[in-house]
């Protein structure tokens, strides 16, 4: 298949549902902390302000990291998001919250006044933008599950949301805590598709000594995608998906080493003589992929692009660009970070099928009306 700077079929909608923004009043309240999360300007860097948000990011044993990167208006100006768009040829956008989302708001009523505005906000831009914007909704984790579930409600009464992105931690004990079943419940039961998206990775020390020379390579190219995998492996495990046939999870990151693992996984619940003892519920991998699963196309190359869309039926892998991070480096107008996505997705698959990923599965999957 012919590689271009835009999709072969000038027909073809594209839609880009792995898309980030940082709302107003979201900044506002990175602004206001001194602790990671936070934003804030150095005085000997007047290249301007700085988004320091990964866990340890800020740690002065590791300089490659220790500043996080740069963020501008990119991260909230819709007007941007919207030049972006068109720079790339993206009819349409679903936004997302960006990690850490509200995981790190523990009062539970902060947590629910922030996901409100947060939600809204979407919500008030999307309209302005019709047809061009969606959005994925926030939940205020860290409040009690009566209050998550109360959001999930009130997200059905709102015309432009499309469902809710998630982090892999939860309320804090992760996605198969036995308590959280009932926010899994409630989801399933709205028909709420959740984006699953990381921002944990590994622990740090599984980087190495050197990991100070590496930048963000190591957590951002494994340590994201294995924190995804290790927390849907959770969830099948724990039996949520036998529990909710209905549930619809969106994995970031083509699923993270989940397509490829699916058959490793699979047998070694098969060879565990602890869950055999334990009367544990048989469970089918391949039939979760292709009940429940979704996953996006950032994978940056068409080999793992064909693995995820063997891993799931079709209809099931949606493009994304990821942005606003992985800016170019140099200045240029495009983003190389999303014509490699493109470019995989038209040199892995059969032109029709390049153009589902491109568009059509997202407009049919999150009913949208481009
Ligand atoms: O560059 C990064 O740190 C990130 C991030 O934090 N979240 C994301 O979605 N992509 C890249």
């Amino acid at each position: 298949m012919a590689s271009s700077d835009q999709p072969a079929d000038p027909q073809c909608l594209v839609v880009d549902i792995h898309t980030h923004m940082y709302p107003p009043p979201y900044i506002n309240l990175l602004k206001s902390r001194t602790t990671v999360p936070y934003i804030r300007a150095f005085a000997d860097d007047p290249a301007g302000l700085r988004l320091v948000i990964l866990p340890g990011e800020d740690s002065p044993a590791n300089p490659s990291t220790s500043r996080g990167r740069p963020v501008g208006p990119e991260y909230w100006d819709v007007a941007q998001k919207i030049a972006f768009m068109d720079r790339h040829h993206i009819r349409t956008s679903v936004l997302s919250l960006a990690n850490p989302w509200l995981d790190f708001v523990d009062d539970e009523a902060a947590a629910v006044e922030m996901a409100v505005r947060v939600n809204d906000w979407f919500e008030e831009t999307c309209a302005r933008y019709a047809g061009r914007l969606y959005a994925f909704a926030v939940l205020p984790m860290k409040a009690g599950v009566a209050a998550i579930q109360a959001e999930i409600q009130r997200l059905k009464g709102l015309q432009w949301i499309r469902g809710v992105v998630m982090g892999t931690t939860g309320r804090g004990d992760g996605l198969d805590d036995p308590g959280f079943l009932r926010v899994w419940q409630t989801l399933a039961e709205t028909s709420t598709i959740t984006f699953l998206h990381p921002h944990y990775g590994l622990p740090s020390d599984l980087y190495g000594l050197q990991n100070a020379n590496y930048g963000h390579v190591l957590p951002l190219a494994l340590g994201f995608p294995l924190e995804t995998t290790i927390a849907i492996t959770r969830m099948i495990l724990a039996g949520v998906f036998s529990d909710l046939p209905d549930l619809k999870v969106l994995i970031a990151h083509s699923g993270g080493a989940l397509p490829f693992l699916a058959g490793r996984i699979q047998s070694c619940i098969e060879h565990d003589s602890h869950l055999k003892k334990a009367g544990h519920k048989p469970i089918n991998i391949l039939e979760i992929l292709s009940r429940n699963i979704y996953l996006d196309a950032v994978i940056y190359s068409d080999i793992g692009l064909r693995t995820a869309t063997q891993a799931v039926p079709q209809g099931r892998v949606l493009f994304g660009t990821d942005h606003p991070f992985f800016p170019p480096l140099e200045g240029e107008s495009k983003w190389p970070s999303v014509q490699t996505n493109v470019d995989a997705i038209l040199k892995g698959l059969e032109t029709s099928d390049a153009h589902r990923v491109l568009g059509t599965n997202a407009i049919e999957l999150l009913n949208l009306t481009t």
